[in-house]
């Protein structure tokens, strides 16, 4: 077994912290307020993303997972075996286990903000793959990394699942990608999982679960900023708000002020009218041919792409063009 402890990504808590209350402040600060959704993953945050992937409204990890499994065989084929794999966003590393199987490769690269979830899935894996070679590095993808060195000769993979680059923007998912196609280098891939544009129905009941999980994910944000950064939120007086905004091909979510109130985070001081939103996430869904589109900008060819039965969910297999 090959695990790798030397620490990496971004810097410590200290400096995390007071990249938190700068995003915060001047998020705050702008006329539509807004808070970026990588601080949705603290432990309580990460924790209750874990709830909602087992919701059953919240139909992307399940239509995944089953896309996944139908075309295993396939995908190890294009990803290749041995090599590197470097996944971004991999949190619990739940659907990696199947790609590890098939793939077997040499080194495996997990980046995530989470530290803490990203340390306990590690770990979990050692004991899975005690033949993998597991180098976990904390940081902020959005941000340039320190990454590892990648083994010179070595196909490399990158791997983004969850349709989490459906949380940034088309013009941040481009640059990412831009990013990543550096990374691999010209003989590289990149699998990618894509939520697909579908029925608004559908879509508003997965971003508002009957049993309030995804409330509680957003509002969580709030609770956060009080915790680490003094702020007092009174979160009775805030509320959930998600919808599908057809024009966007987005879902956005929004924290709702209920009352007119003044909020102290630290020594800064916000005024919400009744009604005022704070944004705090935006969750595109591409068809495949959007999707086409963003990578053929970054200099990806969309060479493969695998759905589920019901057609909701897409993984794109790409290649430098
Ligand atoms: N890949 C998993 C988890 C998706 S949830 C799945 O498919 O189920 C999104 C993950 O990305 C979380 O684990 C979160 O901590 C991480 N994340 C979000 N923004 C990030 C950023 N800017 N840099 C690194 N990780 C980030
Ligand atoms: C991580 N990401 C892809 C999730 C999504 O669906 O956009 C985050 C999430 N937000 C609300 N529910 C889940």
């Amino acid at each position: 077994m090959g695990r790798d402890h030397r620490r990496r990504g971004n810097p410590g808590i200290d400096a995390g912290r007071s990249a938190f209350r700068q995003d915060v402040v001047a998020g705050l600060s702008l006329p539509q307020k807004t808070l970026p959704p990588k601080y949705f993953y603290d432990r309580a945050g990460s924790e209750l993303f874990g709830r909602i992937c087992r919701l059953r409204e919240y139909y992307l990890t399940r239509a995944e997972l089953a896309l996944t499994r139908t075309h295993m065989a396939a995908i190890a084929r294009f990803a290749g075996r041995g090599g590197v794999l470097l996944e971004y966003g991999s949190g619990e590393s739940l659907k990696t286990r199947l790609l590890l199987r098939a793939m077997r490769p040499a080194v495996y690269m997990p980046v995530d903000i989470s530290a803490e979830i990203l340390t306990r899935a590690a770990g979990r894996l050692a004991r899975e793959f005690p033949w993998l070679r597991i180098a976990p590095v904390a940081g902020d993808f959005s941000r340039p990394l320190e990454l590892p060195e990648l083994r010179g000769r070595d196909r490399r993979v990158v791997y983004f699942p969850g349709s989490t680059i459906g949380n940034l923007s088309p013009g941040e998912a481009q640059a990412f990608l831009r990013m990543t196609r550096g990374q691999v280098g010209p003989s590289g891939a990149m699998l990618v999982g894509v939520d697909l544009k579908k029925d608004a129905n559908v879509l508003h009941a997965a971003y508002n679960d009957s049993r309030g999980v995804t409330a509680a994910f957003n509002l969580n944000l709030l609770e956060r900023i009080n915790r680490e950064l003094r702020g007092d939120f009174d979160l009775r007086r805030f509320a959930h708000y998600a919808f599908y905004n057809p024009a966007l091909g987005r879902i956005e979510m929004h924290l709702v002020s209920l009352v007119p109130q003044t909020v102290n985070v630290g020594d800064h001081r916000f005024t919400f009218d009744r009604g005022e939103t704070i944004h705090t996430e935006n969750s595109y869904k591409y068809s495949i041919e959007e999707f086409h589109a963003i990578a053929a900008e970054s200099d990806f060819r969309g060479a493969k792409v695998w759905t589920d039965r019901k057609g909701l969910f897409a993984l794109h297999g790409l290649i430098a063009d």
